[in-house]
């Protein structure tokens, strides 16, 4: 197998959106903050914003635990230009999300909300793509704490960031607002395919001002 000196192989890669090459190595979790401890007791997940009844949703624990569960194989593609080919994700699927927690009519985006404040934000429909899950497991067994325990985000065709760890709530939104990257620098959309990696590659419209 040939491998470069970063443990990267990129002899098979037309699978992959530009720029990216798969990652051999096992690789040190990434993310900006420390680990959460998960207290189930304390834990709960929420919907929130503009809601079709304007209220706001709450599960704890184990009522999330019993929503309808979806399973789905993607690759992941972190904008650092590594990407790993077929993680098998479980968990509860946007789309029953959206059904369990209709949206008002107006919705175009959501925020994801992480422990400590970290946000993403999506527009709706790239939310509710096929195979976005919040995941409780990956590759068969629950999420390791350093990958998210107990949910998290995944969004395969957008760039890593968006695939919000530690997840604790969705925000509806009637506009666009930019998440933790996105008001650093990073691509407002950060679509892989098209390789929206930075802020400066923004067509006029596609985000809100910095
Ligand atoms: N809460 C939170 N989620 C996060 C991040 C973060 O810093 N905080 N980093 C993102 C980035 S940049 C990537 S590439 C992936 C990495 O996921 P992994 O550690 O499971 O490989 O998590 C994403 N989700
Ligand atoms: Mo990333």
């Amino acid at each position: 197998m040939s491998e470069s000196a970063e443990g990267v192989d990129d002899r098979d890669d037309r699978r992959l959106p530009p720029g990216q090459a798969v990652r051999t190595t096992r690789h040190r979790a990434l993310h900006y903050g420390p680990v959460p401890a998960f207290r189930p007791e304390k834990w709960d997940f929420r919907v929130m914003g503009a809601t079709a009844d304007l209220g706001s949703y709450r599960w704890t624990w184990d009522e999330f635990a019993a929503l309808p569960r979806s399973g789905a194989v993607s690759d992941f593609h972190c904008v650092m230009r590594f990407s790993i080919p077929g993680v098998a994700w479980a968990g509860v699927s946007s789309a029953e999300l959206v059904a369990a927690a209709p949206p008002g009519p107006d919705v175009t985006h959501v925020m994801a909300w992480g422990e400590y404040g970290y946000s993403a934000n999506l527009r709706l429909d790239d939310f509710l793509r096929e195979g976005v899950l919040l995941a409780t497991h990956r590759d068969g067994a629950p999420l390791p704490a350093e990958n998210g325990h107990p949910l998290r985000l995944v969004v395969p065709h957008l760039y890593g960031w968006k695939s919000v760890k530690w997840l604790r709530a969705v925000e509806y939104m009637t506009a666009d607002r930019r998440g933790f990257w996105e008001e650093r620098g990073y691509h407002n959309r950060a679509e892989a395919w098209s390789e929206q990696r930075f802020s400066h590659q923004e067509e006029a419209g596609q985000g809100p001002p910095l």
